[in-house]
């Protein structure tokens, strides 16, 4: 097939094609193939709005979709060409943070994957999130340009004008086909503008003039917002999304056959957490100017636009002052005020108002009392939500709540990222599986047939291979491949305890200098990307890096444990440090992860997870049993009594515990300060002793012991590929093909 498609458009036998050439000629093909998938069916369609969609590289996940893989991966390989190699020509798109983009990047596969009639909208950043880079143990941030000859944008012709206060400016459209496994193929339209200027960012650094909008408006996801004109750049960002997604959905509804007073017969729109929260006002500006009465434009929004809330954090959720709005997009300042006044006539209660005492905008609020649904991302976190911290809206309206626990596909996160694996369960419960992930559980009948438990390991073990020759050529990383791969991948915030890990990290080399030494050796890998002004979650990398140095110098330790970090840690690699791990890290404070999905991803690749009861590992361990997974820690009521009565002070535990006294006092000791900067690591050590905001010290002990009691089952090799099999076996509620069916279900309702 590939070798037809190179000689007729550039005659040439794939022996003679560079890498880089293959990979664009498989480009044009997917790109063909996938087009000629679109089709327009149905009445009603779904736009996800969204500032993120972290959505990976595309070549071998199209492939998989559209069916080729194995053909062209086979074609490839007659002829001395690997698909590993042309897979990695691929740069990754850098259109996203964390586990809000790629649950963004999950849902539109299965969308498309289950044939519903429904797109992706976002923005085109250039340069997206920065590069992480380690420099004498310290994270610096990089430009990360993704964008070159061979991306999977596609230019369109549809053009809008974007009315800011201070200018006007014409957007341009790019398309990315999102192909479903063996169906449909939908879009994700990035919006962007043709006068971004990518210059004038500083050399070596992630600065510029943050006050050029026409020239930065589209560079970066989430530009530093320690300033003013940072805050402004992200209204900026956020209402140019928005006005074009707005202008978007409403031509076309009136394309099929809309008259825009039935536009939510038309549309659904589901707006992913705060950011794209504008899109209400604005919908109801553009309907107004459509000739729609004011109070009959509210109810067709209201009709059209759901909400997913993704934290509990209060930091987190936007407010954004009346002037930054005023100055970015006056036009829909009366609108607000308007929502604002009903709210406040309907309601007498203040914390319920959209615009509060200081003049700032809600965006969480209007989103709730001007959307049809609200939904949380895992059990625990919507019984939260609706229980606690959105309590009095959940008293106005229990109709509009719901949970819609995450998922991952499976298409990304199994066929594609493991494949032997994938070939196991193919193996012994046929392909049902990739089309219904319940099926995962047949694998159950192979639970005390010990050749099928032997396999199992020798996937893992390959796994572990494959991601040891992987860093050695990306990261320089050492592996060994025979110790126990305990894994933390995830976005560096201190309520995900990355802190809580190295002080686990400390007690183990202190043992081990003790003449304490593990049976089996142990590997604690990190992977985090802090936010650039994020202090202390930049102080935790550093005491992460020192402590890779620290273990990897040490002759007396490092046969036995290593620290290891890898850099920019991404969708890529993730998708080989998945695959290898043993033990799956889930230990953020209860009641603060909402869901996480790293841990769905885990779970399906036969890790074992060590966690605390939080998001959507509290619905992991009912479906596994206590037996399958190592559950530690306070639970979230506790927790939540404790923020209530304020009673926490982590020095006691300091002073009562020498376990936790020891592993503390080590930071600011004499190998550290050899190692790293006093500044970073006192200003760290000062914030666990005098604050610990996120409670690590109640939860030390528990967590020590529960993860020695893991570490020394995996010596029973028969009794851990059990509970790799139990976890791969009962992943399947937690693909996104069963979430998707559940949005659909109770809030899209598209056909
Ligand atoms: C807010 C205000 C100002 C500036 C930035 C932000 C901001 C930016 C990004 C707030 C939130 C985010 C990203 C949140 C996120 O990724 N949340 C994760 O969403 C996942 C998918 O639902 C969950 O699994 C995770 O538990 C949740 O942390």
């Amino acid at each position: 097939m590939l070798e037809n498609y190179l000689m007729k458009h550039f005659n040439k036998t794939i022996a003679e094609c560079t890498d880089e050439e293959i990979y664009a000629a498989l480009l044009l093909l997917t790109k063909e193939k996938a087009t000629k998938r679109v089709t327009e069916k149905g009445k009603k369609k779904l736009y996800y709005i969204s500032a993120e969609f972290l959505i990976g590289k595309l070549l071998s996940n199209n492939l998989i979709n559209l069916g080729i893989y194995d053909a062209i991966a086979n074609e490839l390989a007659a002829n001395g060409k690997s698909i590993t190699l042309i897979e990695e020509v691929e740069q990754e798109p850098s259109l996203g943070n964390g586990g809000l983009g790629r649950l963004a990047a999950c849902f539109l596969d299965s969308i498309a994957t289950l044939g519903l009639n429904g797109d992706g909208i976002g923005l085109n950043y250039h340069l997206g999130l920065f590069k992480q880079v380690f420099e004498k143990n310290l994270q610096k941030e990089t430009i990360n340009p993704w964008i070159d000859d061979h991306s999977w944008l596609t230019k369109r012709d549809e053009a809008y004008t974007v009315e800011f206060g201070d200018f006007s400016i014409k957007s341009t459209l790019y398309d990315i086909a999102v192909t479903g496994y063996e169906n449909r193929t939908n879009e994700l339209h990035l919006f962007d503008i043709d006068t971004v200027d990518e210059t004038i960012v500083k050399k070596d650094s992630i600065s510029f003039d943050k006050e050029e909008i026409k020239k930065n408006l589209t560079l970066f996801l989430y530009p530093d917002d320690s300033d003013e004109a940072g805050n402004l750049l992200r209204v900026y960002q956020q209402y140019f999304m928005v006005s074009n997604a707005a202008q978007f959905i409403i031509a076309e509804a009136k394309k099929r056959g809309s008259n825009l007073h039935d536009l939510a017969d038309y549309a659904a729109v589901q707006i992913n957490d705060t950011h794209p929260s504008m899109v209400i006002p604005e919908l109801i500006r553009l309907l107004e100017k459509e000739g729609i009465k004011f109070e009959e434009a509210v109810e067709i929004v209201t009709n059209t636009c759901a909400y997913t809330n993704h934290t509990i954090l209060a930091e987190a959720l936007e407010k954004w002052p009346v002037k930054f709005i005023k100055k970015v997009a006056p036009a829909i300042v009366p609108i607000i005020e308007k929502l604002n006044d009903i709210v406040v006539k309907k309601y007498d209660d203040p914390a319920v108002a959209i615009i509060d005492k200081d003049d700032r905008i809600h965006m969480a609020h209007m989103d709730i009392h001007f959307g049809h649904s609200v939904n949380g991302v895992a059990y625990l976190h919507t019984e939260i939500l609706k229980n606690t911290e959105l309590n009095k809206f959940y008293k106005l309206y229990p109709e509009k709540f719901n949970n819609k626990t995450n998922g991952i596909t499976f298409r990304r996160w199994l066929l594609h990222c493991d494949h032997d694996l994938t070939k196991y369960i193919e193996n012994h419960i046929g392909t049902g599986f990739k089309n219904d992930a319940t099926e995962l559980e047949e694998l159950l009948n192979y639970i005390d047939d010990e050749k099928s438990l032997y396999d199992l390991l020798s996937v893992k073990a390959e796994n572990k291979k494959i991601l040891k020759n992987f860093l050695k050529r990306t990261d320089g990383i050492e592996l060994n491949e025979n110790s126990i791969f305990d894994v933390q991948v995830k976005r560096l915030h201190e309520y995900k305890r990355q802190q809580l890990n190295c002080l686990y990290a400390i007690h183990k080399y202190l043992e081990i200098k003790a003449g304490k030494k593990p049976s089996t050796p142990i590997t604690m890998l990190f992977g985090a990307k802090a936010a650039p002004a994020y202090t202390i979650a930049k102080d935790i990398i550093h005491l992460i890096l020192c402590l890779q140095e620290l273990t990897a110098n040490d002759p007396d330790v490092a046969p036995y444990f290593r620290v290891v970090m890898v850099e920019n840690y991404n969708v890529t690699k993730a998708e080989k440090v998945i695959p290898a791990a043993d033990i799956s890290e889930q230990i953020s404070l209860a009641s603060k992860e909402a869901s996480g999905t790293g841990n769905m991803k885990f779970m399906l690749n036969g890790a074992v997870t060590v966690g605390t009861m939080d998001g959507a590992n509290v619905e992991i361990a009912q479906f596994v049993g206590e037996d399958n997974i190592y559950i530690f820690g306070e639970d979230s009521d506790t927790v939540i009594k404790r923020y209530a009565d304020a009673s926490y002070v982590s020095k006691d535990y300091y002073k009562k515990n020498p376990v936790i006294k020891e592993a503390v006092d080590f930071i600011v000791g004499k190998e550290m300060m050899k190692l790293g900067n006093k500044e970073n690591l006192e200003r760290l050590y000062n914030e666990l002793l005098n604050k610990d905001w996120f409670m690590t010290f109640p939860d030390v002990d528990d967590y020590f012991a529960t993860k020695e009691r893991a570490y020394k089952d995996y010596e029973d090799r028969l009794g851990w590929a059990r509970k790799m099999l139990v976890n791969i076996a009962k992943a399947g509620f937690f693909s996104s093909d069963r979430t998707i069916e559940e949005y659909n279900r109770d809030i899209w309702k598209l056909s």
